[in-house]
């Protein structure tokens, strides 16, 4: 039987209530007459099952593991990971196998943060499902050691080697829930280099669950990592991560339309920092099936000169490596040191998209698309525009999310539903506007 930890306390956020502590809280919970909602405080930490109602604030202390059970989370509800002596420990929340998440913040943002207003103050939201992989086993969720899991399978994804496509495809038909108009601040909290927790983690996540809306606001790590899976995503903001806003491993293909991300020039930044960074796995190996996001409608902004001001290097805009596949359509790539790097036999596909302001450092071209021994297919090269001038025509951080450029003026035709490159069209530029976007 699994342990049953869940600490739930109403505690006073206002004189006008008494601290009380309660076994259970749902979203209707009242006292008397007077709506609590907006002031009721829970703590809740290891493992929690059954249906859960989260409203208010609640706060998480340490690790928390949803298994067997779903967790529904109201609009406005604020998730505060409490501050924890060391990263090991760091509070997250992690939905396993066997959990679902119904978080749709449309209502009302719902917000997950740290204790602290700064980067890697917490872990993050992980969102483990059992869709396709193309590992050999089921992985474990890096981020979190096995002290840590205590006893909780941490698992995601099946192999699915050998299996036909439709196979797979009803493999990835599975729903780990919803995530919408969600945003994660200050996560990504790293128990030692390449084991890191993010903002968004995404472990196998299947093909019928549905995010839109959601922003990584600064954090440790990535802004939003796949590990295998077939999550379609729409309306990502990626703002100011430390490594990189997009990261694909282990076969992910499922498909992101409209995203944005932006970085913080002032930030030191990881060691290998990417808009895009996607791998077939870290040993370049040929095991299916391949990760291969299909990319749409992305703006990928670094700096007017491809450094931050600390003068720490990013690295591509979009780094295709190891054995990965891709498609990129109707896409902004803007002010990296690399516009595309493309390495390792890695293969994709290319529409409709400008690479510009990717300046040099040492690297050995500014907008390279194309390197080492790498076989991809850029059936429609003829209709992007690679361009490598350094001309200063976006203001790095202070200009938003807006794409820097009017983009009518590359009139290729699209491939997609839309006639537009980036994120934003000039007629329907308002989804990072509205209040969910910090
Ligand atoms: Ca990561
Ligand atoms: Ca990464
Ligand atoms: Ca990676
Ligand atoms: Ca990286």
């Amino acid at each position: 039987m699994k342990k049953f930890l869940l600490k739930q306390s109403l505690v006073l956020l206002s004189v006008l209530f008494a601290s009380v502590t309660m076994i259970s809280c749902s979203n209707d919970s009242e006292l008397g007459s007077v709506d609590t909602r907006a002031t009721q405080s829970i703590t809740v930490s290891g493992v929690i099952t059954g249906t859960n109602n989260w409203s208010g604030t609640v706060y998480l202390d340490g690790k928390v593991f949803l298994v067997n059970g779903t967790l529904n989370i109201a609009a406005g509800t604020t998730i505060i990971g409490k501050a924890k002596s060391t990263a090991v420990e760091s509070s997250a929340l992690i939905i396993t196998k066997t959990g679902t998440i119904n978080a749709d913040g449309t209502n009302g943002t719902i917000i997950f943060k740290g204790e602290a207003d700064t980067e890697g103050s917490w872990g993050g939201l992980v969102l483990l499902g059992t869709a396709a992989i193309n590992q050999p086993t089921a992985k474990e969720i890096e981020g979190i050691t096995p002290a840590q899991a205590a006893g909780n399978d941490i698992t995601y994804g099946t192999s699915v080697q050998g299996k036909t496509p439709a196979e797979i495809i009803a493999i990835n038909n599975v729903s780990s829930g919803t995530l919408k108009y969600v945003r994660v601040e200050n996560a990504g909290a790293s128990i030692s280099d390449a084991n890191e927790l993010n903002a968004f983690t995404f472990g196998g996540v299947g093909a019928l669950t549905t995010v839109d809306h959601c922003q990584a606001y600064h954090g440790a790590d990535d802004a939003f990592e796949f590990f295998g899976g077939a999550v379609n995503c729409t309306y990502l903001v990626a703002t100011a991560c430390d490594d990189d806003a997009f990261d694909f491993d282990f076969g992910y293909t499922g498909t992101i339309q409209f995203a944005v991300a932006t970085i913080e020039p002032s930030f030191a930044y990881s060691k290998d920092p990417n808009g895009i960074e996607c791998d077939n796995d870290g040993a370049s190996s040929l095991l299916t099936p391949f990760t291969h996001p299909v990319l749409r409608n992305l703006t990928i902004v670094g700096t007017s000169t491809g450094k931050t001001s600390a003068n720490v290097a990013l690295k591509s805009a979009a780094n295709f490596r190891r054995n990965c596949q891709f498609t990129l359509e109707n896409s902004v790539l803007y002010g990296f040191p690399k516009g595309i790097y493309f390495t390792d036999e890695s293969q994709g596909q290319l529409d409709n998209s400008v690479l510009t302001n990717n300046v040099i450092s040492s690297e050995p071209s500014g907008n390279e698309i194309v390197s080492g021994t790498n076989s991809g297919t850029f059936a429609n090269l003829t209709n992007s525009l690679v361009a490598s001038t350094a001309n200063g025509l976006f203001n790095a951080w202070g200009a938003g999310y807006k794409n820097p450029f009017d983009l009518a003026a590359f009139s290729a035709p699209a491939l997609t539903s839309t006639t537009y490159k980036g994120a934003f069209s000039s007629t329907e530029d308002t989804w990072t506007s509205a209040t969910w976007v910090r």
